[in-house]
């Protein structure tokens, strides 16, 4: 029997999300209900409202969170009901020709749920990232759910399901930042302030934080930065040279993705040195650099892709380091709020007033 339950609609372009009821059916083969407990706001949320994403409105939103499974399709076997979960947007499949070479955190053919949730009216809705987790229960994919220690506040689990992953994958799965590395972080939002409790866990030694909001770089300075930058004040790349003894730092993450904060990162770098991209760009935005200097300075210029994470292997240790008190996740909550406040969560995130908004249900 499909279940009426309430969630969070965007219907058009730019207009207000609404909270509406729901159909979501029972788990078909290889699917999993779960009882959504916790799911943050994210920057990407966003963007499909501001239809950055696609035009397949109406768009069940959410996509940061954790649960419990409630019922599982036929042939599931990964997780049962009861079960405390982590969501993820991509989905190990196994099959495909990363998988099958083990590079399964690649995987080019990752799946969501084939069944729809629809409105009460039979219109079919886009679950955002195949999540769609700004509801009471949503239908997804058995290998989208992971297992991981109950003892976890789902507020906090739930954000390693993107943003927070990303960013800490950027550095250690991505970057490889390692003992005594020196890294730089441009964008200090959830995705980069990550990187920086990312790198802090890998060991760096010198953690440069580079941001134009002022409030950012000092929360910054709360996950590990050892070192501010405004770069809305000052040139960053002088500005990182000069901390690295006028080598540039080993690893520069670009937690913002536009041309030029990864020129910046680019030029920031030390010789044989690592760049990340982990902050996504839009279709419009184009890169210039000399071919000599992509050359001459050597090193890799790497994209990370949800932080190159495989959720299987990295939510579980993450929840761990974090219950042992040696991650923290919990400064990642700046508010919980209810279902019906994502329209004014998106606000303040705009306003850049919030590391992360997590809706609480
Ligand atoms: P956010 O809006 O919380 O943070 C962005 C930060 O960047 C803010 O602190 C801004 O002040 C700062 N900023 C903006 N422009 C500049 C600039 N020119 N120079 C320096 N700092 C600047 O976003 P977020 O942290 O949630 O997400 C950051 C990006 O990461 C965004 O593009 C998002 O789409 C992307 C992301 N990527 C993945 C992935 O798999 N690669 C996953 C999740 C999010
Ligand atoms: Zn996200």
């Amino acid at each position: 029997m499909s279940q009426e339950v309430r969630g969070v609609i965007a219907f058009g372009k730019k207009e207000p999300v609404r909270v509406e009821t729901i159909v979501v059916p029972d788990p078909g083969p290889g699917e999993v209900v779960v009882k959504i407990q916790a799911c943050g706001v994210c920057h990407t949320d966003l963007h499909y409202r501001e239809g950055g994403i696609s035009d397949d409105f109406p768009f069940l939103l959410g996509h940061e969170a954790a649960g419990i499974v409630e019922s599982v399709g036929n042939g599931v076997t990964q997780v049962m009901p009861g079960d405390f979960v982590i969501l993820n947007w991509r989905a190990v499949c196994g099959q495909c020709r990363a998988c099958l070479r083990g590079r399964p955190w690649y995987c080019f053919d990752t799946h969501n749920a084939r069944q729809k949730m629809t409105l009460t009216d039979g219109r079919e809705l886009s679950p955002a990232l195949g999540i769609g987790a700004f509801a009471e229960k949503t239908l997804v994919s058995a290998g989208q759910c992971t297992r991981v220690d109950p003892a976890a506040s789902p507020a906090v689990a739930g954000l390693l399901g993107c943003g927070v992953m990303a960013g800490i994958g950027a550095a250690i799965n991505t970057g490889n930042v390692g003992r005594g590395d020196s890294v730089a972080v441009i964008g200090c939002g959830g995705v980069g302030d990550a990187a920086i409790a990312g790198s802090r866990l890998a060991g760096a030694a010198k953690i440069i934080a580079v941001d134009i909001n002022e409030n950012k770089l000092l929360s910054a300075l709360k996950m590990g930065a050892t070192h501010i930058v405004n770069s809305g004040t000052t040139d960053p790349v002088e500005a990182i040279r000069e901390l690295t003894a006028g080598n540039g730092a080993d690893v520069v993450i670009d937690a913002v993705g536009r041309p030029e904060t990864y020129k910046q990162a680019f030029y920031a770098r030390d010789l044989a040195g690592t760049v990340v991209l982990v902050g996504v760009p839009t279709p419009e935005m184009m890169l210039e650099l000399p071919l000599l200097e992509v050359f001459g300075r050597g090193g890799a210029l790497k994209s990370s892709w949800y932080g190159d994470c495989l959720p299987s292997r990295d939510f579980p240790m993450l929840i761990d380091l974090h219950l042992q008190g040696r991650l923290d996740l919990a400064s990642f909550v700046t508010e919980t709020i209810a279902l019906d406040d994502v329209e004014k969560a998106f606000e303040r995130m705009h306003h850049g007033d919030v590391l992360r908004s997590v809706v609480v249900l």
